[in-house]
């Protein structure tokens, strides 16, 4: 019997809704080749044994090399800050090992280029951690826009809003230091709704964007160690025209006071709008303007069909609802599916590549306040 080994490298909340997904895709998939928890990766040499002997890992590493370097893995997934995603996953490809990242790819485009490069040169399998796409609702998304029920999309609307920083004596937290995380809100959420952009309307042609930096130092450890300087967005909105006429509205923020982690995207077309919001994820809304015009209205589809989506066939009965880590269970399916058959998953690197070029578009055109093309090529 064969396994896909698995290295993961960090512990933390996406540790975890890994380590859940690996463990959950075994269980309801039961892909031909399950999963096995071969090494979790930390520094804390404690936390990460505590992490390992939770949540089911059979070892654990305090060096990321020493993971990767292992001949029992298989696969090495990274949920570590993004500044350090670049070196683990060309390390990773140089040793064959097939690569799953987080979001955002990589710190900038010139980072992302060389990840590209190192798995496609190596030949494995890559993937970024877009979860969203896996959302049932947004599969359905995709499939009604693909079979024209909208129409010729005009619009886009979206914006990803959380409000953790909303109090200014929230402490400082590593997604705030540019250096470890590339940018904030943007780079964090924004990268979500781009990816979506791309996948269910197209490619991105230019943006504008803004940003701001609503408090700009923040407590260290409740204040016993200073302040310091936040170095990233707290918010960024853009404009955006898709290369097939298509026009962008797009925000995200960190400081949408009383919104959790609302990703919400509406799309209008010729022939009607859909419109998705995670804080009602088993929903997708549908207008048709070929309904009779007397009964013309929003409809809520709710999402929990077997025809709607093939995430259902495999465990889900139909009329029973799911939460935000199935995301990450299908994925796992997915990229296990690509690894036992060799074939293609999306989104892979070059998605990860396209969406920081997007991301650093809009960056730019922050700095130079005019709008910026989207570069598209791969070197
Ligand atoms: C924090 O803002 C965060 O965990 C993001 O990093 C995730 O990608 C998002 O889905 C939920 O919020």
């Amino acid at each position: 019997m064969t396994y896909i080994k698995v290295g993961l490298i960090g512990y933390k909340f996406m540790g975890k809704a890994h380590t859940q997904a690996y463990k959950n895709t075994n269980f309801y998939f039961e892909p031909q080749d399950p999963f096995q928890l071969k090494a979790i990766c930390g520094r804390n040499e404690e936390s990460v044994k505590a992490a390992a002997h939770t949540y089911g890992w059979e070892s654990s590493e305090t060096d990321w090399r020493s993971v990767v370097e292992r001949d029992d893995i298989d696969l090495i997934d990274i949920v570590t800050p993004s500044n350090t995603h670049k070196d683990i996953a060309i390390a990773a490809a140089k040793a064959g090992k097939h690569v799953l990242t987080e979001k955002p790819m990589a710190l900038n485009v010139s980072d992302a280029k060389e990840m590209l490069k190192a798995v496609t040169d190596a030949g494995v399998q890559h993937m970024v951690s877009f979860n969203y796409r896996r959302v049932p609702a947004i599969a359905l998304a995709k499939r009604m826009i693909a079979e024209a029920r909208i129409g010729n999309i005009y619009h886009m609307r979206a914006h990803y809003l959380q409000d953790w920083l909303a109090d200014p004596q929230s402490p400082f937290a590593w997604r705030l230091d540019k250096n470890v995380a590339g940018s904030g809100a943007h780079g964090d959420l924004n990268a979500h709704i781009v990816d979506l952009a791309r996948y269910l309307v197209g490619e991105f042609a230019e943006v504008i964007g803004m940003s701001e930096t609503f408090v700009k130092e923040r407590p260290v450890d409740n204040g016993k160690e200073g302040k310091r300087d936040v170095t990233v967005d707290d918010t960024t909105l853009f404009l955006a025209r898709f290369d097939n006429g298509a026009v962008g509205n797009i925000e995200a923020t960190r400081y949408a006071t009383g919104r959790k982690n609302k990703n919400y995207i509406e799309i209008n077309g010729s022939r009607g709008s859909i419109v998705f919001d995670f804080e009602r994820m088993n929903e997708l809304q549908f207008f048709s303007n070929e309904d009779e015009e007397h009964v013309q209205g929003y409809r809520t589809i709710l999402v929990t069909e077997p025809d709607a989506h093939d995430y259902m066939k495999a465990w889900w009965p139909p009329g029973h609802l799911i939460g935000y880590e199935h995301a990450f269970t299908h994925q796992a399916n997915d990229l296990a599916d690509a690894i036992t058959r060799q074939k293609p998953v999306y989104p892979n690197f070059e998605d990860g590549l396209r969406c920081q070029q997007v991301l650093e578009a809009v960056e730019n055109s922050v700095k130079t306040r005019t709008w910026e093309m989207v570069e598209k090529s791969n070197g």
